[in-house]
Parts: structure tokens; C-alpha cells; sequence
């Protein structure tokens, strides 16, 4: 391994900042995988009915995200092998919502749950998932879990609802629940009533595969993990100066040579157009919606090597696989530009079932203001025809807005995203002093930046979006995000420990309602997910001072 010092040029907020980072070889290239979904049907015999097994269930109160209520009544509930997964009839979302549970619940208790059709409630001892008699309160997203000895009901308006509803009794289950093999179980649940919905529409976050490449194979696993927290979004960073990773069959170029490396010289990779399809088909079916990225007007190194005739002069610059920001820019007044963007951005949505992309817009040193504003007006109308919200980290708040575009707030130090709510629009929260995952836990954290500062559990738990910036308030905005930025991080290992645990106060800052959270209360749910995250093999940060049972 090599010890290489980068410099940072942080124009915005007028600092020089310097980081250590660790480079070694890359990630394998992506294409080669084929990963199945999981079985549409259930394999395994019919269950018998076995004597229900006597045993503790773990507290309804250690659910993250914390729940809107919690009502406790004091029994238990046995998941056993004759237990039946219920669903309304003829509706195919409701049974693959089914078979999911079904399929987690296998592998720890050796139960081959069976996914059927009802009218109505089932017998005792079922699992019941209905789009029947939920309260309009619960919104899109929300759910009620009702829990009596006799039976288990999730009821939503929406599927959605039911996948997190799901999730919820995942975590009411002992923490072996999520171990991979066979487990003695009792498989006991504590008897009661949870209402529950989002505080935020956009719970999300985001994973740059430019400076890294991750394959498919990581990003669906950190994509189940997210899933267990309600996570809804996840921004792809797809493209930089140091790797574009989506095909684009018109400019094949791109991944072809722009994908060829990351930072420190790694082989790099790329997404084919059918591996970002089944990703995107994966983590529909986790109720995400993926939001890709491609990085513009600056950030565009390995596009600009990738064609020579997309720079202002012809000539196309080096590879790049260093850390800087800042230096490089499409050709503004180029009309070449705008075909190429139609192009690559009529591909891409084309790909994209979701409404949403994300046009970049951060750290444009290399544009100058007034080509800036030309850029982003031309570039927000070309996302528009086809079909999607544009999404831009808030610099493009300095200029006209189309309506339904949405700045993303990041730098502590500017308040561009006033600007989006004045304009009448809406801003997603990802303060980088607060939320950026690639920011150290303390200064001995080996992996990771600190240019925004070090960001403990607690640091990244303890905030509240609607208080961060004047004139950005609860209405204006539409949710949180946590990015994890990969200048330092080579493998899902670095990845998990990064984003684990501090993810999961994320997730609840997103889900929560403010007033329902607070550090004291949160460290010890907290804690009680250390035995679930080590059953699921994640490579988490046991931060010190939370008291962990196993630690
Ligand atoms: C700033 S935040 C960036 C990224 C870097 C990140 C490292 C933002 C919109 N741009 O280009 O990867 O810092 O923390």
C-alpha cells in the first residue's frame, strides 16, 4: 500500500484542506455477476402445526427508526413452523411482500413459510399483510402492526406500507432472527400495537461508485441493509473525474476508457446497461428508489478524457486518480455538449423508472458564474423532456429553478439552499458536517476524510433538518440524506464500517418525528442493534460509549 497525501481545494468555503488516504488496488469490474432475486415460491414442505415454544421477547421499544407509537400489551406472539404468511388476493406486490418475509425468516429459523391468499383474517398463529382498514393518517408509507397471541396484522394503504411494517417485525424478533443459518429460535414477539409513518418523503442515501467502483454484489447487500432501516432512496454518484460507471451506448467510450480506473490508479469499472436495470429492479423491489447522478459541468474528467471533442479545445487531458476537486468543465458554449447530455441523460431515464435525476452542480470552480447559469438552465429543460425531477447539489440554487427541481444542501458554509426555498422548491438536508459518512468517527478513524470535521454516532444523530439553515423550514423540506463519498473506501467492508452504525440515526432523523427522539433514549436502541448487525455479518463501528451487550 502507498501513503499518498492529496490536496483538497475547498473554494466555497475559502479553506485548504489536506487528507490522508490509503490507496491500494481496486474493486472487481461489475458485469460478470449473475444474481438471482430471491425465489418467487416457497421450496419447502407444508409446515405442521408444533407446540408453541415458551421464551422472551426482545423489548417493542428498540425499533430504529423509532416508531410514531408504541402501545405494549404485555404478551407474546410464537412464530412457529406452522405459521402462515396471509396476504389479500390477487394483488402480486402483497405476495412478493410476502415472499420476502418469508424468505428472511428462513434461513434463522428453518421454517418454510408458506405465502397465501385471504378474504379475510386468517386462523390464530398467521401473519396477516392487508391493504384493508389502514387509517388515511398513515399516508403512503405507513403502517399498523397489531400484535395479539393469536395473530399478527400489518395493515397499510399502500404496499410500501406493509415492506416497512415488515421491517418492524423483523425487529421485534429475537436478534438471531437475522443470523444466515439454522437457529433454535423461540421465535417469540411481544403482543401490542404500533402506528406508524414517515416524517420525511426522502429518506435516503447516497454511495459514489466513481471514486471506488462497487460491484453489483455490494451494492445489493448495503441495499438489503438499508431496506431493514426504511431507507427509500439511494443516489448513485455514477460519474467523476476519476471514473464514469454507467454504459451509455451512444458514447461507449465512456465506460470503456472513462471507466478503466478510480483513485490510486485501481482497475475501476462499470455498470452495463442491464447490471443498472437489475439494480434498479433489486432495490424497487426494497421499496428504493435508486437516484442516479451523472456529475456536470465539473466533475467530468473522465468524460472529457473519454472524447476529446467534448473540451473546448480538442485535446483530451489524462485519466485522473487523484483526490482534487474543482478543475475540470464541460465546454459551456459548445452545442456539441448539449447532444451529448441529451443523449446521456435520454439513456439513463430511460433506464430509471423513478422521477428523479440528479444533475451534479457541486464545486464548478472550473465554470465561471454566468457559464454556470447558462449550464444549469439548459441542462434542468433537457431533464425535464424526459420526463424526470432534476435533482443538483445547492449551487444550482443561484439559479432560476424550474419548478419540482430540488437542491440538495451539503456545505455548512453557504446557504444556497435558501435561495431553492425562496424560490419556491424544495431542498433535501445532507450538511456535511453532520452527515457525510466519508467523515471520520474520531481523529483514529483509518478510513475516511475530516475536511467537515469528525462525526461521531452521536454528532451524526443529534441534529434536527428544519433547524439548520434560516428560511429552510419543515415544509420546504422533503427529506435527509447521508452520503458516503468513496475517495478512501476500496471495499463493502469500508463501507459498512463507515456507514454502520451512524446510518441508522439517520434513518430515524428521516422516519422520526422530532419530538420522539432523543440521544439517551436512542443509545440504548441503538445498542440493542449491535447483536442484529453482527448477525448480519455488517462490519460496523462498535463506537465506544454505547453500550453495547456484546461489546
Ligand atoms: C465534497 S460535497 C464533494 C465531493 C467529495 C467530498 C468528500 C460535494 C457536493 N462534493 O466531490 O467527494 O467533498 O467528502
Amino acid at each position: 500500500m502507498n501513503k499518498v497525501q492529496i490536496r483538497h481545494p475547498w473554494q466555497t468555503a475559502g479553506l485548504i484542506l489536506c487528507a490522508f488516504i490509503l490507496v491500494s488496488c481496486g474493486t472487481p469490474p461489475a458485469t460478470e455477476q449473475a444474481i438471482v432475486l430471491p425465489a418467487s415460491s416457497p421450496t419447502g414442505e407444508v409446515a405442521t402445526n408444533t407446540p408453541a415454544p415458551q421464551g422472551p421477547a426482545p423489548s417493542m421499544e428498540n425499533v430504529i427508526p423509532r416508531p410514531v407509537s408504541v402501545t405494549p400489551a404485555g404478551g407474546t406472539f410464537f412464530l412457529t413452523a406452522g405459521t402462515g404468511i396471509y396476504v389479500d388476493p390477487g394483488n402480486d406486490q402483497l405476495t412478493a411482500i410476502g415472499q420476502y418475509l418469508a424468505d428472511h425468516l428462513k434461513p434463522s429459523t428453518g421454517f418454510a413459510l408458506l405465502v397465501q391468499p385471504a378474504a379475510g383474517a386468517p386462523a390464530s398463529g398467521n401473519i396477516y399483510l392487508t391493504l384493508k382498514g389502514a387509517d388515511a393518517q398513515l399516508g403512503a408509507e405507513g403502517y399498523r402492526l397489531t400484535i395479539t397471541p393469536d395473530l399478527v396484522t400489518v395493515a397499510a394503504n399502500q404496499p410500501a406500507g406493509l415492506f416497512y411494517g415488515i421491517q418492524t417485525i423483523r425487529q421485534l424478533l429475537p436478534f438471531a432472527i437475522d443470523s444466515s443459518s439454522v437457529q433454535s429460535g423461540p421465535w417469540a414477539i411481544g403482543t401490542g400495537t404500533i402506528i406508524d409513518y414517515p416524517r420525511f418523503a426522502w429518506r435516503g442515501t447516497m454511495l459514489d461508485v466513481s471514486r471506488h467502483f462497487f460491484s453489483i454484489r455490494d451494492v445489493i447487500r448495503y441495499i438489503d441493509l438499508l431496506a431493514y432501516y426504511k431507507i427509500n432512496r439511494l443516489h448513485l454518484h455514477l460519474s467523476d473525474d476519476q471514473g464514469w460507471r454507467i454504459q451509455i451506448t451512444k458514447w461507449p467510450n465512456l465506460t470503456l476508457y472513462g471507466g478503466s480506473t478510480e483513485v490510486g490508479g485501481g482497475p475501476g469499472g462499470y455498470y452495463s446497461q442491464d447490471d443498472y436495470s437489475y439494480l434498479v429492479r433489486y432495490a424497487q423491489s426494497r421499496y428504493i428508489t435508486i437516484v442516479p447522478e451523472i456529475d456536470m459541468p465539473g466533475h467530468v474528467t473522465a468524460a472529457l478524457a473519454s472524447y476529446p471533442e467534448l473540451n473546448c479545445n480538442g485535446i483530451a487531458p489524462q485519466l485522473f486518480t487523484g483526490i482534487d476537486v474543482g478543475f475540470s468543465s464541460l465546454c459551456i458554449n459548445k452545442d456539441l455538449t448539449y447532444d451529448f447530455l441529451a443523449d446521456v441523460v435520454a439513456e439513463i431515464a430511460a433506464l430509471t423508472p423513478g422521477p428523479f435525476f440528479h444533475i451534479g452542480g457541486d464545486e464548478a470552480q472550473a465554470t465561471s458564474i454566468p457559464d454556470y447559469k447558462n449550464f444549469v438552465d439548459r441542462i434542468q429543460a433537457i431533464v425535464q423532456q424526459d420526463g424526470k425531477q432534476a435533482v443538483g447539489w445547492e449551487e444550482i440554487a443561484q439559479t432560476k429553478l424550474l419548478p419540482g427541481s430540488i437542491a440538495q444542501h451539503w456545505n455548512p458554509g453557504e446557504g444556497f439552499a435558501s435561495q431553492a426555498v425562496q424560490q419556491g422548491n424544495q431542498v433535501i438536508m445532507s450538511p456535511a458536517d453532520l452527515a457525510y459518512m466519508d467523515m471520520k468517527y474520531t481523529p483514529d478513524t483509518q478510513l475516511g476524510l475530516d475536511w467537515a470535521g469528525d462525526i461521531s454516532v452521536q454528532k451524526a444523530y443529534s441534529w434536527d433538518p428544519a433547524s439548520q439553515l434560516a428560511g429552510v423550514n419543515e415544509s420546504s423540506i422533503l427529506g435527509v440524506e447521508a452520503p458516503l463519498w468513496s475517495e478512501t473506501l476500496l471495499t463493502l467492508n469500508d463501507i459498512e464500517y463507515m456507514a454502520f452504525p451512524r446510518i441508522l440515526g439517520y434513518a430515524e432523523i428521516g422516519w422520526t418525528p422530532q419530538a420522539g427522539r432523543d440521544w439517551n433514549g436512542y443509545q440504548l436502541r441503538l445498542a440493542a442493534q449491535g447483536p442484529r448487525l453482527e448477525a448480519l455479518g455488517v462490519n460496523y463501528f462498535a463506537a465506544p460509549g454505547i453500550p453495547w451487550p456484546t461489546k
